[in-house]
């Protein structure tokens, strides 16, 4: 007995020499390259951002201009990280050796498990009272907006309830039945009536919110007033245009082959197309000359080129020398002649092909003459509108919060959306309490470089009256003459940037 004793006491001095030792886990050289390789993984956003330009890259090697006590700070941090873990494997060890229990951690957990519940309950409290009111999209200014509000609280209620329920059960239950060693835990096999319950509810639950679901889409989608006004919604990079149907009450055609800087819409009125050919034609006879001209720009470029090498501009004004040396040998090659060809060949199909629409009666037939495009859409209060969709490059998706109304804008898929506002702008500002607000149509897909800022306004006006005022302001739609056309586009408007003629493809 005393041997062993002897020997166990041994045992226990060995290992605490080993511990001293080894107090980090790691020996000398290899602390400093594991402290070396955390601190590391910690800058590389750093670097990162540095490398992408967030973050200015640094000149020079200075440490005196190195923010010092955030990295003292940071080096405490990690070594009091170090220590603490060090500390509860030194009372692990001590515990295991002396038998005696040091640190309850059952109790630990337990103890834990209340706190997050209690500090994760004040969370939820604290984010409905201050955020909650960024949850919801204030009162909805359509009517079949009001059904999905509804839907959406059920959907928030229920879920809620359950979420807040079952956290209390999980972490109450993780406190009430912590380890305990006079106690044994019950085996439970299996309950029919706890099987039939939990899957009942959430079934019977589900069931009411799609079928609740399904009837609403069903009634916005099919339930279209008869007597609605319709109003195109042109979706392009990056922007978004309005067209009313005037007098007649008639959208004219549309046809993306007659898409030009004066008519951006594409819409099939005979001025507009007319201009369009002209244009067309002016283009194709500049080509020509263009083409006809070949041997000269031959000479007069080779001149240049000449030139460049023997007085050494070549060397001074690399960038310059490179385009006339790039243009020359395609010139010499023969590919400048074929592009000329082939631009030419386009733009003579693109009138072949206007012309053989416009022996379409049907669509030629004078409606769209009284069209207004229009850069931004007034509707009035309580009238049922059809917002009819198109897009002229990509997907993008037409989004309205207020009015609770989305839908995508595909180009060569018209699409629409019909509603019924029931909230004037004056009245929102007011409800808002803010005088600056304005009702808008966003693009809710990622369309580009400029998608951010693709937004039309919308304006609810309260009556008829209003909206003829505003619609007499804008001017109908009659392509004006070709001279009018705006060589450089705005910023952020490709619509406009586009040349005469060179959107109708093959
Ligand atoms: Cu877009």
């Amino acid at each position: 007995m005393g041997v062993i004793s002897k020997f166990a006491r041994r045992k226990t001095l060995i290992r605490f020499r080993k511990m001293k030792l080894n107090l980090f886990g790691v020996k000398g050289n290899s602390l400093f390259k594991k402290t070396l390789s955390v601190f590391s993984m910690m800058l590389t956003p750093l670097f990162l951002m540095a490398a992408e330009g967030v973050v200015a890259p640094p000149t020079e090697f200075n440490p005196m201009a190195w923010d010092w006590s955030s990295i003292l700070t940071l080096v405490l941090a990690i070594l009091i990280v170090l220590v603490i873990a060090r500390a509860f494997d030194i009372g692990s060890l001590t515990e295991k050796i002396t038998g005696k229990t040091i640190v309850s951690w059952n109790n630990v957990n337990a103890w834990a498990a209340m706190v997050f519940l209690i500090l994760g309950l004040i969370g939820v409290w604290y984010e409905m009272e201050y955020h909650g009111k960024y949850l919801l999209l204030g009162d909805s200014a359509s009517e079949h907006g009001i059904t999905l509000d509804s839907m959406f609280y059920w959907t928030f209620g229920f879920t809620f309830f359950v979420f807040i329920v079952t956290e209390i059960l999980l972490f109450y239950f993780m406190f009430k039945y912590k380890y305990d060693k006079n106690r044994k835990a019950l085996y439970y096999f299996h309950n029919n009536k706890l099987e039939i319950i939990w899957t009942i509810v959430p079934a019977v639950v589900l069931t009411f919110l799609v079928l609740r679901g399904f009837g609403t889409w069903t009634k916005i989608t099919t339930n279209i007033d008869k007597n609605s006004e319709e109003i195109e919604v042109f979706a392009y990079q990056f922007g978004w245009k309005a067209r009313y149907s005037g007098d007649d009450k008639q959208l004219g055609a549309s046809n993306f082959n007659f898409i030009s800087g004066s008519n951006p819409l594409g819409i099939a009125e005979e001025n507009a197309v007319n201009i369009l050919v002209d244009e067309l034609k002016v283009e194709i006879g500049k080509l020509e000359a263009q083409k006809a001209a070949i041997e000269d720009s031959s000479k007069i470029w080779k001149m240049q080129y000449d030139r460049f090498v023997s007085t050494g501009t070549d060397r001074t004004y690399p960038d310059e020398f490179k385009v006339l040396k790039t243009k020359y040998n395609d010139l010499l090659s023969g590919s400048y002649e074929r592009q000329l060809e082939k631009d030419i060949k386009r733009k003579n199909t693109a009138i072949k092909r206007i012309a053989s629409y416009k022996k379409d009666k049907e669509t030629f037939n004078g409606s769209a003459k009284d069209d207004k495009v229009t850069t931004e859409i007034v509707i009035i209060k309580n009238k049922p509108y059809i917002f009819k969709f198109r897009a002229r490059d990509v997907i993008h998706s037409a989004y309205m919060p207020d009015f609770r109304a989305q839908m995508n804008c595909v180009p060569g898929m018209p699409t629409s959306f019909a509603f019924t506002p029931i909230k004037t702008t004056a009245e929102a500002r007011i409800s808002k309490n803010n005088p600056e607000f304005d009702y808008y149509l966003f693009c809710n897909k990622i369309c580009g470089a400029a998608h951010y800022n693709m937004k039309i306004k919308v304006t609810v006006v309260s009556n008829e009256d209003e909206y003829k005022t505003w619609l007499a302001t804008q001017t109908p739609f009659v392509a004006p003459p070709a001279a009018a056309v705006p060589a450089e586009a705005p910023k952020g408007d490709s619509m406009t940037a586009v040349k005469t003629g060179t959107v109708v493809k093959n």
